[in-house]
């Protein structure tokens, strides 16, 4: 029987662990007592608080001893090379972390932006194939993607939900016809949730991150129950009360009160403009908003004069292979809409190009296909909001190149790789160990941080500025739409489709020409565009010189994962000695941890509703995308 104690008023149970772990308990501390006595002599590496001193221009991390803030749920995850782990907190601004959470290793991050919800619905018909409504869950897959990549929660919605909803069983003994049903069972169930914004699953947002209309509809404040012009019945935003107000309304209407007579004037209600709901309800019930056009809706109305190869196929015969071109397709303009937001084209940071070469290989890899023409199966096609688009050129492809210092321009987006100091100086410095004389004696500080931030904020200017605006470059709602950072020691990068909000292309034609995948394929594939050219004035190394690079980016994740006491202490040394770009490389590091922690959440919670990843055979944490069952 465990003994029951108290520790503040909370019980707290003691239990001795059993004999075995005594042991090994024993045995540790002895070694580690011993290790303190006898180990490494203490004159090579020097204390924390002989390093500090020499911080002169860093502010003292270690303030007047105060209670650590309270550890927040899911704030949390292991790495091989030790937790990441973040605080939510609006002091993310200060320059380092540690002074708001008395813990040197937990990066302050922005409050978690409250995702306003979107939904859509999605009936899955009794009788479908199996192949067809895969290939649904797939679109609705990438309506989700999309949604989220704009900063949204979407769920899909179903039946169940409007089953909830107090006028079901009212509007189950109309005995609707099933297409005017289906809509008031969308509105039910959006009623039931609360209002806020309903989208049909073919619209998908198509603009810039700041776009007017995806800003409000960010805002998740709908004072008028309103409609998008030109998306039909496709996009409807408003606010519980008025959402259930108008399903009342409607269902009261006079048509309603004789189905006999009135069957062929509520089957026609479906064909005008706004849809059955807007039909049903008196003229100016809904509002219209006519200046919205960041949303594209793949209507059949609008697949059907716009697309019309698609429309031919996504025939009852050829269904399947219908959607998936639909699929496709949207991808493709998705794609296309970044291609055409980033005028100025890709940047890849190389802050301190000599001996990086190695470090860029992911950060190139992704650029490279994020600049490839989109594949599609309607190339020279433009997304149904933006009929004047300009399609992608494979001869003149969007721009890619190498910059050293990051560059404030919201049509540039930017890629680059934040590395641990210790890796950056074994690489700078082509070094295979570091040590505490070299450190102290030779190495520049903070050289990451300066060297990136050098063209925007000069010579002048303090690293805590620097870090500032790094933190800001990397979390700041616009800028984190135009720029991804990834950390230098993490060797391949996961959900960049739920960042971009499309797949990445994974094939590329063998030529220079355009060309399929295959014989039956009617995608056409582009050639990839070649790495960026090295930077001027800078000599490009040999092939033998990069191989050593790879060597020791090796030694670097090995030094850093390493639990050798002498090691850990080297690191840690680095760290002090370098606080900026250890707090750069920190704080990078727990945001992408925690963006993908928020998004592995949410497809825990969602993955029993259609479109989930395992509904529509995509494995969760694919890379780039495009792959339905992932290789990893
Ligand atoms: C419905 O309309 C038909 C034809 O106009 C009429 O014969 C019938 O009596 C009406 N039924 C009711 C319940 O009003
Ligand atoms: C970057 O640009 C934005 C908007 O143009 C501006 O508000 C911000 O101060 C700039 N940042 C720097 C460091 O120049
Ligand atoms: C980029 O495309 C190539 C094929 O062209 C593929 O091997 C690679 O995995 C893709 N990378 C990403 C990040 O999507
Ligand atoms: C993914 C994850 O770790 N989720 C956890 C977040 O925290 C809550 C409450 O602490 C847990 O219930 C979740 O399992």
């Amino acid at each position: 029987m465990p003994v029951q104690r108290l520790c503040f008023g909370r019980p707290l149970r003691l239990q001795m662990p059993p004999r075995r772990f005594q042991l090994l308990f024993a045995l540790s501390t002895f070694f580690i007592v011993t290790l303190r006595l006898f180990g490494p002599s203490s004159s090579e590496i020097p204390y924390v608080d002989e390093v500090t001193e020499h911080l002169s221009n860093f502010p003292q991390p270690f303030g007047p001893s105060a209670h650590k803030p309270p550890v927040q749920p899911n704030s949390t995850v292991s790495s091989a090379y030790r937790a990441i782990e973040w605080l939510a907190d609006f002091k993310w601004r200060n320059p380092f972390s540690s002074s708001t959470t008395l813990d040197e290793n937990r990066a302050v991050l922005p409050p978690l932006k409250e995702r306003p919800p979107i939904y859509t619905f999605y009936d899955a018909r009794g009788k479908q194939e199996e192949a067809v409504s895969e290939a649904e869950h797939r679109l609705i897959l990438a309506w989700r993607r999309a949604w989220w990549a704009q900063g949204f929660k979407p769920q899909v919605l179903s039946r169940a939900e409007a089953m909830k909803h107090p006028q079901y069983q009212l509007v189950q003994r109309l005995k609707l016809e099933s297409k005017t049903e289906l809509e008031l069972m969308k509105w039910l169930a959006w009623g039931h949730m609360g209002g806020g914004v309903l989208a049909n699953w073919l619209a998908l947002p198509m603009a810039e991150y700041d776009n007017p209309m995806l800003s409000f509809l960010r805002r998740n404040e709908y004072p008028v129950l309103s409609r998008v012009e030109s998306l039909q019945s496709g996009v409807f935003f408003g606010e519980a009360a008025a959402v259930n107000a108008a399903v009342k309304k409607a269902i009261d209407n006079p048509l309603f009160k004789n189905l006999t007579a009135n069957k062929d004037k509520i089957a026609a209600l479906g064909k005008k403009e706004g849809g059955v709901m807007v039909s049903l309800l008196p003229k100016n019930d809904i509002a219209v908003d006519s200046k919205a056009n960041g949303i594209a809706y793949y209507s059949t109305s609008t697949i059907t004069s716009t697309y019309e190869t698609l429309a031919k196929k996504i025939t009852d015969k050829t269904r399947v292979e219908g959607l998936e071109m639909l699929a496709s397709l949207i991808n493709s303009h998705l794609h296309l809409t970044f291609q055409n937001i980033f005028t100025e084209g890709v940047s890849v940071l190389k802050p301190l190009p000599e001996h990086t070469t190695a470090l860029m290989y992911e950060a190139i890899d992704i650029a490279r296909n994020l600049t490839q023409c989109p594949t599609s199966p309607v190339p020279k096609s433009c997304p149904p909001n933006k009929p004047k688009c300009t399609p992608c050129d494979p001869n003149k492809p969007m721009k890619l190149e190498l910059s050293t210092s990051h560059k404030n321009s919201s049509v540039l987006y930017t890629i680059s790789t934040v590395p641990h100091p210790y890796t950056l100086n074994l690489l700078h410095y082509t070094r295979d160990t570091l040590d505490s004389n070299f450190i102290r004696r030779q190495a520049a500080r903070n050289q990451w941080i300066l060297a990136t931030t050098k063209e925007l904020l000069g010579d002048k200017r303090s690293g805590q500025d620097r870090v500032v605006h790094f933190k800001e470059a990397v979390a700041a709602p616009l800028s984190a739409s135009n720029s991804l950072w990834l950390t230098a020691e993490r060797e391949s990068q996961v959900d960049l489709d739920w960042i971009f909000g499309f797949n990445l292309p994974q094939t590329a034609s063998p030529n220079n020409e355009p060309s399929s995948p295959d014989k039956t394929s009617e995608l056409i594939i582009f050639p990839r565009p070649k790495p960026p050219a090295p930077l001027q004035n800078v000599e490009v190394p040999e092939e033998k010189w990069i191989k050593k690079e790879e060597e020791r980016l090796k030694k670097a994740r090995e030094a850093l994962k390493s639990k050798n006491r002498r090691m850990v202490d080297i690191v840690l040394m680095v760290e002090q000695w370098n606080l900026a770009d250890t707090e750069a490389w920190k704080f990078a590091r727990a945001w992408s941890a925690r963006r993908r922690v928020e998004r592995r959440k949410w497809e825990d919670e969602e993955k029993k509703y259609a479109g989930a990843e395992s509904k529509a055979g995509v494995h969760s944490g694919g890379g780039g995308g495009g792959r339905w069952s992932d290789k990893i």
